[in-house]
């Protein structure tokens, strides 16, 4: 005859129980915050010959409308980086909804500024192409849009 398993004490499967829960509700939360957490209004960036801040107006962005994107880009001195050649591209995050891209024109010294439209409520991707001499840099960042 085979012996039986003894059953687990109540008192541990309770213990085991509220540590599964606790777990759950941890990982719930986690998800639920990441995507704001790391999709801000303003996101700052250093690249080899300068440093950028990155604004979209009346954020979060608003899905099938019109976005102003502005980039405030110094050199290493923090002079405004002037004549440089911007590009953004937005792609949805674990979609293929399709990819938008739009320039950016300095509308002052260092300050650039474009329209991008994203197509559907969620988090995006934007990756930003600078081009300054004969170098290319790309930024990325991500950010929220919604109806
Ligand atoms: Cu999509």
């Amino acid at each position: 005859m085979l012996p039986q398993n003894k059953p687990l004490a109540p008192r541990i499967k309770l213990a085991l129980a509220i540590i599964i829960l606790g777990m759950a509700i941890a990982f719930l939360l986690t998800w639920l915050f990441s995507g704001k957490e790391t999709a801000p209004q303003i996101t700052e960036h250093a690249f080899e010959s300068g440093n950028l801040i990155w604004s979209i107006e009346g954020y979060p962005a608003k899905a099938l409308h019109e976005n102003t994107f502005s980039l405030h880009v110094t050199n290493l001195n923090g002079a405004p980086f002037e004549g440089a050649d911007l590009a953004i591209k937005l792609d949805m995050l674990g979609m293929v909804c399709g990819d938008v891209e739009f320039q950016m024109t300095e509308a002052a010294p260092g300050k650039y500024t474009g329209e991008g439209i994203p197509l559907m409520p969620g988090m995006w991707k934007a990756t930003l192409t600078l081009e300054a001499g004969n170098q290319t840099y790309t930024l990325e960042r991500r950010l929220e849009a919604v109806h």
